[in-house]
C-alpha cells in the first residue's frame, strides 16, 4: 500500500518537541525524514529526563518514531557541503532553531532558494514578526503568551498551564498543515515557499474561543459562565473559567464515587438542552422539567451551581464508568476523567493503534502514541527512534551519492 507522503524527503533539522511533532507525522504519512544532529551530543531531548542509564530517553523515543538520524556538524567545512547536497535533494526542510541560528550557520533562505527552488523552509518559533521575535521559547511560556494561561485555572487562583502540550505539539500540528498545503502549492507553481508557525499564534489559535468571549463581554456577563450564577462581576478581559464547558452548553467536573481516594474518580457531565428531560429523570428531578427556574437552557442559566449541585449529589453514587454506561444510552453527554494509566491500558486504544508497544535495542519495551489521524490507504507502522547516528552511512551513500573513500574522510574529519 503507497502512503500520502512516501514521495516526499524531509530534511529534519528540528529538536526537542514542536518540530520533532510535526516531522514525526510526516513520518507516519510516508514521508523519508531524515533528523540531522550533532555528532556525538544528538537531540538535547536524547538525555534528558532520563529513566534508564545509558538509554536513549522516553522524551526523545517518543517523539522521533520513523526517521532515521544521520549525525552532521554543520558548522565544519565538510558538514556544509553535506548540508548543501541534503537541501538539493530534499523537499521540505523542518527547523525549530532559536532566531537567526540557520543564518548563522550560512543556511539563509535566499541561500535555499538558490540551491534548491523547490524547497519548502519550515520553521517554528516563539514568536512571528514583532517585538519578541528574536526571543527563544519553550512550551510553557508559548502557553502563556498565547492565552492558554490567563484562561486556564480558576477565577481565584493563579494562572495555569495545561499538561496539553499545546504550544509545542500543538505548533508542531499547525507546521504539518502548513507544509503539506506548501507541497500541494508547489505541484501547481513549481517553487517552494517559507512556512512559519509562531507558538504564540498557534496557541492562540487552539484558543480561539476564548478570543470569541472577550468581544462577547461587550454586550455584557458572559452567562454561561459560572461566576454569573454566583454575582461574580466580570472585568476588562475573559476570567479563568474553572471546568466551565467553553461553548453553549454548560458542563462541569463533578465527584464520582470513591473521589475521596481515588484523584481521578470524576466525570465531566454536560447539561445538553436535547437531553434535559432525560438529565431530570436520571438525578431523580422529574419536576425541574416543567420548574420556572429551570425548564429552559437561559432559566437554568443563573442556577448553573445549584443544577450541577443535584446532578454531583447523583454522581457519587456512581463510579465514572457506571454514569458512562447510564447516560450514554440516553445521549446524554459525559466524560469519565481517565488516567494515564488507564490510558495506557485501555484495549481499544491499544487495537486501534493509538497506543502502541516498540521495541527499541537500549530500552527494550516502551508504550508511545502512534498515529492519531487515521488514513485508510496509509496504515501506519510505528517504528522506534533510531540511535543517534544510525544511519548516516545509509544516507550519505544512497541518498546523496558519496563513496566509501568519501565518507570515511567525512567522518575523520568529524564533519559526520
Ligand atoms: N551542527 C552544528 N551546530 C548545530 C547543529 C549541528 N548539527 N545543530 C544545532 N546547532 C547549533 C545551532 O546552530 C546553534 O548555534 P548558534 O547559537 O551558534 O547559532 C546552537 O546549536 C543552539 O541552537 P538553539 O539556540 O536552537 O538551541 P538552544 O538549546 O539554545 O535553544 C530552544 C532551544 C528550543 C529554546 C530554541 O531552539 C528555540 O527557541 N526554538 C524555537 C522555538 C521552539 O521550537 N521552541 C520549542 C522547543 S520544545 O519546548
Amino acid at each position: 500500500m503507497s502512503k500520502a507522503l512516501d514521495h516526499i524527503k524531509i530534511l529534519d533539522f528540528t529538536h526537542v518537541q514542536s518540530g520533532p511533532t510535526c516531522t514525526q507525522l510526516l513520518a507516519w504519512m510516508g514521508a523519508d525524514v531524515i533528523k540531522v544532529e550533532r555528532p556525538g551530543v544528538g537531540d538535547a531531548t536524547r538525555k534528558q529526563l532520563v529513566d534508564m542509564e545509558g538509554a536513549d530517553s522516553l522524551y526523545f523515543t517518543m517523539l522521533n518514531h520513523n526517521k532515521r538520524s544521520l549525525t552532521l556538524n554543520s558548522k565544519t567545512e565538510g558538514g556544509k557541503e553535506v548540508l548543501e547536497r541534503l537541501v538539493k535533494t530534499c523537499d521540505v526542510l523542518v527547523e525549530n532553531f532559536a532566531p537567526g541560528a540557520l543564518d548563522r550557520m550560512g543556511f539563509s533562505w535566499e541561500r535555499i532558494q538558490e540551491l534548491n527552488p523547490r524547497m519548502i523552509m519550515a520553521s517554528v518559533k516563539g514568536f512571528g514578526p514583532g517585538p519578541y521575535e528574536d526571543c527563544k521559547v519553550y512550551e510553557n511560556v508559548a502557553q502563556c503568551a498565547g492565552g492558554a494561561a490567563s484562561t486556564t485555572g480558576f477565577r481565584d487562583g493563579l494562572p495555569l498551564v495545561t499538561g496539553a502540550q499545546i504550544g509545542d505539539s500543538g505548533t508542531g500540528l499547525h507546521l504539518a498543515f502548513g507544509i503539506c498545503s506548501a507541497l500541494i502549492h508547489r505541484e501547481k507553481t513549481g517553487r517552494g515557499q517559507r512556512v512559519l508557525a509562531p507558538m504564540q499564534d498557534g496557541v492562540l489559535n487552539l484558543c480561539r474561543v476564548k478570543l470569541r468571549d472577550q468581544q462577547r463581554l461587550k454586550a455584557g456577563p458572559l452567562k454561561e459562565y459560572s461566576q454569573y450564577g454566583e454575582g461574580v462581576a466580570f472585568g476588562e478581559a475573559t476570567p479563568r473559567a474553572g471546568n466551565d464547558s467553553g461553548g453553549g452548553q454548560p458542563g462541569r467536573i463533578l465527584k464520582c464515587k470513591g473521589w475521596e481516594t481515588d484523584p481521578d474518580a470524576y466525570t465531566y457531565f454536560i447539561t445538553q438542552a436535547a437531553v434535559w428531560e432525560k438529565i431530570c429523570d436520571v438525578i431523580g428531578k422529574p419536576e425541574w422539567k416543567e420548574h420556572p427556574d429551570y425548564a429552559t437552557p437561559p432559566l437554568r442559566l443563573p442556577h448553573l451551581n445549584e443544577i450541577f449541585g443535584a446532578i454531583e449529589d447523583w454522581t457519587m453514587t456512581k463510579t465514572k464508568y457506571e454514569v458512562m454506561e447510564i447516560c450514554n444510552p440516553l445521549d446524554i453527554p459525559v466524560g469519565p476523567i481517565l488516567s494515564m494509566k488507564e490510558l495506557a491500558e485501555e484495549p481499544s486504544l491499544r487495537a486501534t493503534g493509538t497506543i502502541v508497544e516498540c521495541e527499541h535495542p537500549e530500552r527494550g519495551p516502551y508504550l508511545s502514541v502512534g498515529c492519531p489521524v487515521k488514513l485508510s490507504d496509509n496504515e501506519v507502522v510505528v517504528e522506534r527512534s533510531p540511535l543517534l547516528g544510525e544511519h548516516s552511512e545509509e544516507i550519505l551513500g544512497e541518498v546523496l551519492g558519496y563513496d566509501a573513500e568519501e565518507i570515511a574522510s567525512l567522518k575523520e574529519s568529524g564533519a559526520v
